[in-house]
């Protein structure tokens, strides 16, 4: 950690990313090889820390442009920024003040500005941070790999829970579906076609006038009903909640907002007056405890209608009152709440310090409402803006995009660098949210999306109808063949999300940490890693460079190595990937016949791990889950695939076990029961 001469405490702290304040346990080693010198330009504080040429740049959180961070220039300052168009997507929804660096040799650092404030981080012969805000700390991680410093900085920012199995499912939304029988409508589609699905999305037209925690009376009378005909579907339900409040006097929100006086306020204490979509808006304060549980409160007669998640958008927070389309810096907020675990209460500040985090503290609040409602359930909660350490809230995705190619390819290097920002659980919108998409990047689009963390549909208000029907018969189909993938390898996914919970890994991962050593992979972004053990490869990637090893290409529901629309997945020698059958909601996620992919290394070995437990609640922290380990060894000419060992109690209820293992002359195919070894003979 390293303080500047002229720190400033109160200007800066508490920390918002980090979950504990780091113990002191000597000076700086001399050996340590990454410094950060301060100074300051134009009386603005600055940090730098040089980095060589030869070392990759990665992370700098939600951006737009290639994977390696170098040559640009971001701004920090969460903005609305309709298909990435101001400033080139250099500021987007959210604000992660830390970079990942990859030596030539594979080790690897991070370094993280902790402060809130409008910064400039411009990357090239240096690493320099350059904040509006008074003079502000430090941190270095230093790793073996660059593995490491993504657990690392883990440890400090915070794990992300782990998410319900349902919101691992493939999501359908549009802005928006109304009335209640369009959605229902949707809903039967999905069902009737076999389009595996898990969850509909509720966007802004399902309020009364876009006043946040209503419902309109025409288009959804019965809100419980909508979400019963999901449920009774096998389906979730998401809303979305939008943080202005329609200054609206006999609108109990607002009354009682007011009430309390939970708003923010102008630079001479007024109320301060936004605009957003009601008209008029004031917007809470969630720097103050009492904003905190207010809006938390709200929570509980909007969950009780049966929705499962929601959907908190526009938190930059977007007004569009302004030239800059977000509040004044010089408006004022008091102030108050503690995190849970780093102690001090924040002091009161202006927007300025705390824009960056406007959207963190509502998915905060936000949270502690839908776990109060709710408290047996698992929480999922998207959100468009946040800070580095967010994830502890919220999962998120990368807003309005563009249904272009040159979007669908960027989605790549935008995850990844999320990813590589402490933010496992994101996606962009598949298909593009503005403009309409033609049926050949529809299909694209969503044969690449079963491979998101994240794995939703979205389109703006006034494009054509973007479900997978709506192209034609050749494109539903190849929207089905791609969430039966999704589905089928949701056993992998789940344990993949179970680690990152734990380690704060990425599930959407780089090429290059396959090999971190390996120089040729650092600039990789047409494919990528999902989960350690499987590298997707888009059929469009133009000369990709691809990890040395074995990878073997494997077909999941019957898909071919050269489909049209189908990436490429392929398996590292040494894997075995758990895979399930083909199910149409995670309702149906069960084990009872489980395949294993097996892909032996050069000794002739593998193995592969599996996570379960039942999928929601909490049971899993008092014990109720469990793993289960897979070895494989070649002996003479037979294989022997077992499961070799089992961690926990949840029961696995595994009956039979369909081993695929892959060979120099195809796939070879065996099946047992999970109780004993099963030998393939080569
Ligand atoms: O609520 C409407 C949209 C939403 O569909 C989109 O995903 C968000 O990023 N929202 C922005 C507000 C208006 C966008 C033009």
């Amino acid at each position: 950690m390293f303080y500047p001469d002229n720190f400033d405490a109160k200007g800066n702290l508490p920390s918002f990313a980090l979950v504990k304040e780091p113990k002191k346990i000597g000076p700086l080693p001399k050996s340590w090889k990454t410094r950060v010198e301060f100074s300051s330009t134009f009386g603005q504080p600055t940090a730098r820390v040089q980095v060589k040429p030869s070392t990759n740049l990665y992370g700098t959180g939600e951006v737009y442009g290639t994977l390696t961070r170098k040559g640009y220039t971001r701004s920090l300052w969460n903005t609305d920024n309709y298909t990435y168009k101001k400033d080139n997507g250099q500021r987007l929804y959210q604000s992660h003040p830390w970079v990942l660096g990859v030596r030539e040799d594979g080790t690897a650092f991070g370094v993280f500005a902790d402060n809130t404030w409008k910064q400039t981080l411009a990357l090239d012969t240096a690493i320099t941070f350059t904040s509006e805000g008074p003079a502000f700390r430090v941190l270095v991680i230093e790793g073996k790999t660059p593995q490491e410093v993504m657990t690392s900085l883990a440890e400090l920012t915070g794990h992300m829970a782990l998410p319900p199995l349902w919101s691992l499912g493939f999501q359908q939304s549009r802005y928006s579906y109304y009335p209640e029988s369009r959605a229902k409508e949707l809903a039967d589609t999905y069902r009737e076609k076999k389009l595996p699905i898990d969850v509909i999305w509720f966007d802004i037209h399902y309020m009364d006038k876009y006043k946040v925690f209503t419902f309109d009376s025409e288009l959804f009378p019965d809100p419980k009903r909508m979400n019963d005909y999901l449920h009774d579907h096998k389906m979730k339900g998401v809303w979305m909640i939008d943080p202005g409040v329609g200054w609206t006097e006999g609108y109990s929100v607002f009354d009682s907002g007011t009430e309390e006086d939970v708003w923010v306020k102008d630079a001479k204490g007024k109320t301060y007056e936004g605009e957003v979509w009601p008209g008029k808006v004031a917007f809470p304060d969630y720097t103050q405890p009492k904003t905190a549980s207010w809006w938390a409160d709200l929570y509980t007669d909007f969950m009780a209608m049966g929705i499962d998640g929601v959907w908190n958008d526009m938190n930059e927070p977007a007004d569009f009152s302004r030239p800059d389309w977000t509040m004044p810096e010089d408006n004022v907020h008091a102030g108050g709440i503690k995190f849970e675990e780093n102690g001090k209460a924040l002091p009161a500040d202006s927007h300025k310090r705390y824009h960056n985090v406007y959207g963190m503290l509502m998915v905060k609040a936000s949270l502690d409402g839908i776990k109060n409602a709710n408290p047996e359930k698992r929480p999922f909660i998207l959100t468009r803006s946040n800070f580095l350490g967010g994830h502890r809230y919220a999962a998120t995705w990368t807003g309005d995009n563009d249904s272009t190619w040159e979007h669908l390819r960027a989605s790549i290097p935008m995850s990844l660098n999320l990813g590589l920002s402490g933010q496992p659980f994101n996606g962009p919108d598949i298909g593009g949210f503005e403009g309409n998409a033609t049926p050949e990047l529809f299909g694209h689009w969503m044969a690449l999306g079963a491979f998101y963390p994240f794995a939703r549909a979205h389109t703006t208000v006034k494009s054509d109808d973007q479900e997978p029907w709506e192209f034609g018969k050749s494109i539903e189909d190849v929207s089905r063949t791609a969430l039966e993938r999704r589905y089928r390898l949701m056993p992998y996914l789940y344990t993949q999300f179970q680690a990152a919970s734990v380690n704060g890994m990425p599930v959407m991962q780089p090429t290059f940490f396959a090999d971190p050593t390996d120089g040729n992979l650092r600039s990789e972004e047409q494919t990528f890693l999902f989960g350690p053990d499987l590298l997707i490869v888009p059929q469009w990637a133009d000369k990709p460079t691809l990890p040395k090893g074995n990878w073997r290409t494997i077909s999941l529901v019957g898909e071919t190595a050269d489909d049209e629309y189908q990436p490429q997945v392929k398996i590292r020698d040494g894997a075995i990937v758990p895979a399930g059958e083909v199910i149409q909601s995670t309702e149906d996620y069960s084990l009872e016949k489980l395949t294993l992919f097996v892909s032996l290394d050069e000794k002739g070995k593998a193995s592969g791990k599996l996570y379960h437990d039942a999928g929601d609640g909490y049971g899993y922290q008092n014990g109720e889950f469990v793993f289960a380990n897979f070895t494989a060894k070649k002996k003479g000419k037979t294989v022997t695939v077992k499961i070799a060992d089992t961690e926990g109690n949840y029961p696995l209820g595994i009956k039979t076990v369909e081993v695929k293992l892959m060979t120099e002359d195809g796939v070879k195919t065996a099946t047992g029961s999970a109780k004993k070894a099963i030998r393939i003979k080569l």
